[in-house]
């Protein structure tokens, strides 16, 4: 017989990979189900395999670089077929047995919740599961997030679950865990109105270094090598109001100082959503501040964007530049043209934004992109006064560019989501050596 408050499990997996950082990076997703199922009656405990405070492990300043810092890493053999790049490889996060040790002490859940990122950790998400599995081998397993979304059929078949699910969760969430536990409570938000969700359930977490804000939800752009219009093809804003009062509570309550965008089109349709936005953020006068890792649109950089992202205490503003090629650029983007880039480099530079604060993304690793064209880009950033940054492309199911980086890699990309990872520059044949990445970052760097 079903308790009255069935308890649920949720889990953010490890991650396996050639490197990995915590650069503001957190499970919001994942966060925003527990909440939602917590406000609607349900248990919750939650275990962070990607946790960087767990007490078995060095105690370090959470709020030390406004909240990023490395994971714990410990050694593992290469995945197969990549067994030749001259590279160690590592699970990041907790220690095996203390995710075993949490695992024990957690009251037994009736349900479990994993959710999953890169579609290149998939190994990590594999063995988050079979630890629970091997703890609780009659507990049901439910897997969602960005790797079960782009490559539902391959989660299906390897990653252990018991079910794959795609898509935002919100909507679904309480019906699901419904079927699995015979609870059932009407629903207190309006799925169509972000305004009404309640809050991520960041303090299921042992320390909060910093908290991701998302103010709107997907991206009118179609960018080729982008998969964000198919994780989320409806367009949805939140109310300057409910964003305020959200930073008030985390900075209230918490003593949050680090607040990170997630937003896919942060400045987009800025009179209606970023200004008025910001203005309230700045008439609330928080001693806060904010960062951008996920790039901003140039285009909507204007002269008032730019200040008030200044006023309001922007740290971190990151672009998405993505190349300076740009008499060929349709075969990516819409996004830039030289002169708006130049323009809205002008424009923060007036605001108050020094060359340290605003990094542009240049894409790196494209099928059939030349070395030239990355050593003109990151030229180009530097001679208008900002910091260049080499984002390392992975090819993405459901993108544009995914049949292209199918046919020009060296790897069989559809085989396996393990040979997109970035780190390998999957599209690439000899002319992207080690050497030649060392050359780039050099040249970043002079
Ligand atoms: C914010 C963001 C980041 C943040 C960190 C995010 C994080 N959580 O760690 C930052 C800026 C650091 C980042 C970095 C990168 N990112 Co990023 N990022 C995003 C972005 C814009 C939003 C993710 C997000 O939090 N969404 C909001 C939450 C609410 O959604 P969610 O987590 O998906 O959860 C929902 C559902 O998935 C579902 N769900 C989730 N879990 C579960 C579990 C269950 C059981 C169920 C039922 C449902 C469910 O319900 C949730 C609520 O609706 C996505 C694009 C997108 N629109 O998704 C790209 C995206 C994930 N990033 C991507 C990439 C490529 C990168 C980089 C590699 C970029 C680069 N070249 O440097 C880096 C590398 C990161 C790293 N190595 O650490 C790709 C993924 C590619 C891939 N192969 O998988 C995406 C899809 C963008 C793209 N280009 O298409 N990123």
């Amino acid at each position: 017989m079903k308790r009255d408050t069935p308890n649920i499990l949720l889990v953010n997996p490890w991650i396996h990979d050639f490197a990995a950082y915590d650069f503001w990076a957190k499970p919001l997703g994942l966060l925003a189900l527990a909440s939602i199922l917590g406000n609607h009656g349900y248990n919750v405990t939650y275990i962070d395999c990607l946790d960087r405070f767990h007490p078995g492990g060095p105690q370090t300043n959470p709020y030390a670089r406004d909240g990023r810092g490395p994971y714990l890493k410990t050694r593992i053999p290469k995945p197969r077929g990549l067994e030749d790049v001259p590279r160690n490889f590592s699970r990041y996060g907790i220690r095996k047995k203390w995710f075993r040790e949490d695992l024990r002490s957690t009251s037994r859940p009736d349900l479990v919740l994993v959710t999953s990122l890169m579609t290149y950790w998939y190994p990590g998400v594999q063995e988050t599961i079979s630890v629970i599995r091997e703890i609780f081998p009659d507990v049901p397993i439910v897997l969602g997030g960005i790797y079960a979304s782009l490559c539902h059929d391959h989660a299906a078949n390897h990653s252990g679950a018991d079910r794959v699910e795609t898509g935002p969760g919100e909507e679904n969430i309480l019906e699901l865990a419904g079927d699995f536990t015979g609870f059932s409570m009407p629903t207190k938000f309006d799925p169509d109105d972000l305004g009404t969700y309640p809050y991520p359930a960041f303090e299921l977490q042992r320390k909060i270094a910093y908290v991701p804000l998302l103010t709107s939800r997907g991206c009118p752009f179609a960018c080729k090598y982008c998969a964000s219009y198919f994780l989320n093809p409806k367009r949805m804003v939140r109310s300057p109001e409910s964003v305020v009062e959200e930073i008030r509570y985390w900075h209230e309550k918490y003593s949050v100082k680090d607040f990170v965008f997630y937003d896919d089109a942060l400045l987009v349709d800025a009179e209606n959503h970023a200004v008025p936005m910001l203005k309230e953020i700045i008439s609330a006068k928080f001693k806060v501040r904010f960062h951008t890792p996920n790039a901003v649109h140039i285009r909507e950089i204007s002269r008032q964007t730019a200040r008030l992202m200044f006023q309001a205490g922007f740290k971190t503003l990151r672009l998405g530049l993505e190349t300076v090629a740009f008499e060929n650029r349709e075969a990516i983007d819409q996004k830039v043209t030289a002169a708006e880039f130049k323009r809205a480099v002008a424009c923060l530079k007036d605001a108050g934004f020094n060359k340290n604060l605003i990094g542009a993304y240049l894409l790196t690793g494209l099928p059939g992109q030349k070395i030239k064209s990355i050593e003109d880009s990151i030229k180009t950033v530097k001679q208008n006064g900002i910091t260049p940054i080499l984002a390392h492309y992975t090819p993405i199911p459901h993108t544009v560019l995914w049949k292209r980086s199918v046919a020009s890699s060296r790897y069989n990309l559809e085989s396996d989501p393990i040979f997109t990872n970035n780190a390998i520059f999957p599209c690439h044949h000899e002319t992207f050596s080690w050497k030649t990445i060392s050359y780039l970052k050099n040249l970043v760097k002079k």
